[in-house]
C-alpha cells in the first residue's frame, strides 16, 4: 500500500482543456435560427430564394439578447448562414446576403448587431456557418471548401471573441446550386478537410470551442430533443468520429475511458421547428417541460442549447419569452437555495487525513475545492447530517473536472423511520449530476461513490426540491 499522501490525486484519463473548462461553466445558452426561412415559412430553404424576401419589420438585437440574458442564458449562437446559403452578414464572397435585401437599405450586418448586443448584455457570442450550401454553384467541388473557409474567416475575425463555432452535420442533397437544381452528394470523410478548418478556428479564435458530430471540443448529443444519455460520459474515442457522419447512440452516451474529453451539448428548440412558423405559436414548450429537459441535459453533465426563433418582425414571440421567463423562475426557485446549508459532512475516507480534502468541501460552494480519498481507495461513503430535517427530491453532485471524470457510480440513501432507504443511484457524475428521487423528508443522507480505475473525489453536493 502506498503511503497516504496529501498531494492532490493524479488526474485520471482524458482531462478538459482550459477552453472546455470555461465552456462547462456556461451550461445553458441559446440558439437563434433566423434567416430567409423565417419569411418563406420553411425549415430548409432550397437556395433559390431571393434576398429581397429578407425584411424583418422591427429587428432588435437588444430585445433578443436582453430576453436571453434575463432568462439566465450565458450566450447566444446565431445561424449566420443556414443550408440555403443566405448570409446574415455582407460577406465579400457572395451576393446572396443581407447586402441585397431591402432591410435597412442593404447596409445592415445582422451578425454585427447580434454580437454587439450580446456584449452589451454580458452574453457570450457564437456562430453557426452551415457546411452545406444549397445556393453556391460550386458546392461539391473543392472551390466551395475554399469559399467556406473564407466566409468562416470573415466570421472569426470580424465579430470579436467567440465562445463556440457550430459545425452542423447536414450534408449534401438536392438544391439550387447556382441554377443547376440537382442532387449533389459529398463524402463527409474527405470533402470538407476538417483538420484544416479546425486549425483556422484555433489560430483565429483560440478560446472558442468547436462543436460537431466529432467535436473536437464539444460533441452533438445524438438527438435534437434535448436529452443526454444516462450516463453521458464526457469522453469519446474521438478518432472514430467525423462531422456529418451520424453515430447517434454512441454520441448520446459517450465512451469510457475514451481517448479525449469531448463533452456533449443538447440542442433543442423551444418549438417543433428551428425557424419561426406562426402555425406553431401554440406549440411552445412550457416552463415545466423546459425544466424536465434541463434535468436531462445539464443534469447529466451536458449543456443545454435552447433554440429561440425570432419571428418576421425580428423579435422573439411573446409566447416564447413568457415560457423562457417561467423556466428561469423555476430554476431560481429550485436552485437559489441549498437545503443542505449548514449540514455536517463526514466521510469514511479522507485523503492523507488532510483537511484540504475533507468532506466539508462538498458544501462550501467553492467549485475548486473537493473531497478526495487516498489513491488505493475505490469505494467511499459520505454521510450528511442536516441541521434539521428537510424535504428534497433532487441531489446536485459535481466532480472537480481537472482531475478527469473519476466516478463510475453513485448511490444515495436516506435515513427513514424504516432505516436507510435507497433514494437514487446511477452511473457517472462529471460536470453535474442532478439525481432525482422520491420527495423525501429526512435529517440524514449518505452517498456511496465508486470508481473502477482511480480514487474517488467530489467537489459539490447540494439538496433541492423540484416544483
Ligand atoms: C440541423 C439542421 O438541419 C437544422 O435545420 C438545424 O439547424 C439544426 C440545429 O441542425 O442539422
Amino acid at each position: 500500500m502506498p503511503e497516504p499522501t496529501a498531494l492532490p490525486p493524479i488526474p485520471w484519463g482524458p482531462v478538459p482543456t482550459p477552453r472546455q473548462l470555461a465552456w462547462h461553466e456556461l451550461e445553458y445558452y441559446g440558439f437563434v435560427h433566423f434567416t430567409i426561412n423565417t419569411f418563406t415559412d420553411k425549415e430548409w430553404g432550397f437556395g433559390d430564394e431571393s434576398p429581397a424576401l429578407f425584411d424583418p419589420t422591427a429587428f432588435d438585437a437588444g430585445q433578443l439578447a436582453g430576453a436571453a440574458a434575463a432568462a439566465g442564458m450565458a450566450g447566444l449562437i446565431l445561424t449566420c448562414k443556414h443550408h440555403d446559403g443566405f448570409c446574415l452578414w455582407p460577406s465579400r464572397y457572395t451576393e446572396h446576403s443581407v447586402k441585397n435585401s431591402p432591410w435597412r437599405g442593404g447596409r445592415a450586418d445582422l451578425v454585427a448587431e447580434m454580437a454587439e448586443a450580446c456584449r452589451r448584455e454580458g452574453l457570450r457570442f457564437g456562430v453557426y456557418l452551415s457546411p452545406w450550401d444549397r445556393n453556391f454553384a460550386a458546392y461539391g467541388r473543392p472551390e466551395y471548401v475554399d469559399y467556406y473557409r473564407r466566409q468562416l474567416r470573415e466570421l472569426l475575425t470580424g465579430y470579436g471573441p467567440l465562445f463556440e463555432v457550430w459545425f452542423d452535420g447536414a450534408n449534401g442533397g438536392d438544391g439550387y446550386y447556382g441554377g443547376a437544381c440537382e442532387t449533389r452528394r459529398i463524402d463527409p470523410l474527405t470533402y470538407y478537410g476538417w483538420q484544416e478548418t479546425w486549425e483556422l478556428v484555433r489560430q483565429l479564435q483560440p478560446e472558442a470551442c468547436m462543436f460537431s458530430d466529432a467535436g473536437p471540443d464539444v460533441r452533438w448529443v445524438g438527438n435534437e430533443h434535448g436529452v443526454a444519455g444516462d450516463p453521458c460520459w464526457h469522453t469519446l474515442d474521438r478518432g472514430e468520429f467525423t462531422p456529418g457522419v451520424d453515430q447517434a447512440p454512441r454520441l448520446n452516451r459517450g465512451q469510457r475511458p475514451g481517448s479525449h474529453w469531448v463533452p456533449a451539448e443538447c440542442d433543442v428548440s423551444i418549438r417543433p421547428g428551428w425557424f419561426y412558423h406562426a402555425a406553431e405559436d401554440d406549440r411552445v414548450r412550457s416552463p415545466e417541460n423546459l425544466f424536465e429537459l434541463y434535468l436531462q441535459s445539464v443534469g447529466r453533465g451536458a449543456s443545454l442549447l435552447l433554440n429561440l426563433p425570432p419571428d418576421r418582425r425580428g423579435l422573439f414571440h411573446p409566447a416564447d419569452v413568457e415560457s423562457l421567463e417561467g423556466f428561469a423562475r423555476l430554476r431560481q426557485r429550485v436552485f437559489a437555495h441549498d437545503l443542505a446549508a449548514g449540514a455536517r459532512a463526514s466521510a469514511d475516507q479522507i485523503r492523507g487525513g488532510s483537511p484540504a480534502y475533507a468532506p466539508h468541501h462538498l458544501l462550501d460552494g467553492a467549485p475548486d475545492t473537493y473531497w478526495a480519498a487516498d489513491d488505493p481507495v475505490r469505494e467511499a461513503l459520505i454521510t450528511l447530517e442536516l441541521p434539521a430535517p428537510c424535504t428534497f427530491d433532487l441531489v446536485d453532485l459535481r466532480e472537480y473536472l481537472p482531475l478527469g471524470q473519476r466516478l463510475d457510480r453513485f448511490a444515495i440513501e436516506v435515513d427513514t423511520p424504516r432505516g436507510w432507504q435507497p433514494f437514487a443511484q446511477g452511473e457517472g457524475v462529471g460536470r453535474r449530476r442532478l439525481a432525482r428521487g422520491p420527495r423525501t423528508t429526512t435529517g440524514r443522507l449518505r452517498l456511496r461513490l465508486g470508481s473502477d480505475h482511480c480514487s474517488p473525489a467530489l467537489a459539490h453536493l447540494s439538496l433541492h426540491l423540484s416544483p
